[in-house]
């Protein structure tokens, strides 16, 4: 089972909370993945999220990219969530660390991209993981403040969206200590 470790309320109402578990069983309306500008989901979060969802979910990929061709950061994919909870599976595509100078804007993006395109979808509640910080080597304290901050500007910036909720599920202790320590100073 999930659980909350710590959640922030906006004025708005809007809830930024930090999850601990598996984003494959998140009940939610859309979960994100961390996916490749190809929506090939060989490996991560991405290989997780391919398999318990089932065939579907690379069939709808692998027919986004026919129709609109590779994924970039600011505008993520999204494929329905085949057999899992999630309605929907939004595919962000966060930056490779070092690949270019522009890793935290890429990042930043890939989260207000994904955050739009829940709202175009008309979602309540969205799951994310940290993107870029596995396989795409991003390191995790730089992410969860780009995270966190951009979470934060789009709910100031839309305080009518039907974005009401953003859990950040992360899997593992270590990035769980490490984005608790990045909230403190934000947040606390
Ligand atoms: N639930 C939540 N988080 C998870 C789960 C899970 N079930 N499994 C892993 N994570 P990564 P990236 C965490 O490597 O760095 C794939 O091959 C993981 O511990 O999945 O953006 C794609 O197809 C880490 O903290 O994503 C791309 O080619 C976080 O998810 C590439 O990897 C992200 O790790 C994307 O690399």
């Amino acid at each position: 089972m999930n659980s909350i470790l710590v959640e922030k309320i906006f004025s708005s109402g809007q809830s930024l909370q930090v999850v601990q578990g598996d984003i494959t069983i998140e009940e939610v309306d859309a979960i994100v993945n961390a996916a490749n500008k190809y929506l090939a989901h060989g490996g991560g979060v991405a290989w997780a999220i391919s398999q318990k969802g089932g065939a579907a979910i690379q069939e709808e990929s692998d027919e986004w990219i026919r129709k609109h061709g590779q994924v970039s950061h600011a505008q993520p994919a999204w494929t329905s969530g085949g057999r899992l909870p999630a309605k929907f599976v939004i595919h962000a595509v966060g930056p490779v660390w070092g690949e270019t100078f522009d890793d935290d804007k890429n990042l930043s993006d890939a989260v207000t991209g994904s955050l739009q395109v829940a709202d175009e979808l008309k979602c309540a509640s969205i799951s994310m993981p940290a993107i870029s910080t596995g396989i795409f080597g991003f390191p995790k304290d730089r992410a969860a403040g780009i995270i966190f901050k951009a979470t934060t500007a789009y709910f100031e910036k839309n305080t009518n969206s039907s974005v009401k909720q953003v859990r950040i599920v992360l899997f593992d202790q270590d990035s769980i200590d490490v984005f608790l320590k990045i909230w403190k100073t934000l947040f606390e």
